[in-house]
């Protein structure tokens, strides 16, 4: 490779999980640690409940409003596609986005619902053209050991059943190039496990590599 790119771009790295498995916790101790180390991060969450869609999602989890399991999913799509003009403009000026959930929550979450024409392959094209994470960080926890941790049961989906079937589609939609971490380790530990990936794709991304949809 040459030495002839620009300032590259940030790095996109996605928290993926069941809930309560320690994505925020994991999420907030990476933004600390790259901004430490003078690496210009933002953290952002998926669902953004700050938006107007957001603040439908919100109320859906809340159970303060029923929709269906299209209309549901369709929200969390548009969700992100709302921000893509967003990231893709934070992440070509440097910045590295950090994300607590992305796509991959659309289509674990809406697949373990098993509706027939809300299939997983459904669920991936409707993600098309927002940008590719360029690592996973996916945290698996036994949903008896997420639902011992504190809050867990008042949102919508914090049902231990529905956790399980969660649990088995991202199993599914994992690939080789997840990063997967056993997740009832201590917070720290977790955190110094993902250092060396994490610290690889900012790297490439500062060198250049093009973003991936
Ligand atoms: N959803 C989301 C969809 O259906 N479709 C979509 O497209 C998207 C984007 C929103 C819900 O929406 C669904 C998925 C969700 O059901 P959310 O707001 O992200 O989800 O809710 P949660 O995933 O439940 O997020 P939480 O903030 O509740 O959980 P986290 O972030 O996984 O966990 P965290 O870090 O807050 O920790 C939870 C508890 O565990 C402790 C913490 O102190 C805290 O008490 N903890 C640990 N304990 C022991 N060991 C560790 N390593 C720990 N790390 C944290
Ligand atoms: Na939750």
């Amino acid at each position: 490779e040459s030495a002839t790119a620009g300032p590259g771009r940030g790095a996109l790295i996605v928290f993926e999980g069941i809930d309560r498995c320690g994505k925020s916790t994991q999420c907030s101790l990476l933004l600390e640690s790259l901004r430490k180390q003078g690496v210009r991060a933002e953290l952002w969450r998926f669902p953004d409940r700050t938006t107007l869609i957001g603040g439908l999602i919100n109320e859906y989890l809340q159970k303060q409003a029923s929709l269906n399991d299209a209309a549901v999913h369709m929200l969390f799509v548009a969700n992100r596609h709302e921000k893509r003009e967003e990231m893709l403009r934070l992440l070509a000026g440097g910045t590295t986005l950090v994300l607590d959930r992305y796509s991959y929550s659309g289509v674990a979450y809406t697949a373990a619902k098993a509706v027939p024409h809300l299939g997983a392959g459904f669920c991936r094209s409707v993600e098309a053209g927002l940008p590719a994470a360029d690592l996973v960080v996916y945290l698996d926890l036994d949903p008896e050991q997420s639902a011992a941790r504190g809050g867990f049961g008042g949102e919508r989906y914090e049902k231990v059943e529905f956790q399980k079937k969660v649990r088995s589609q991202y199993a599914a939609l994992a690939d080789e190039r997840w990063l997967r971490l056993d997740a009832s380790q201590p917070a720290e530990q977790l955190h110094g496990q993902l250092a060396a990936a994490v610290r690889r794709v900012v790297e490439r991304a500062a060198a250049g590599e093009p973003l991936g949809q």
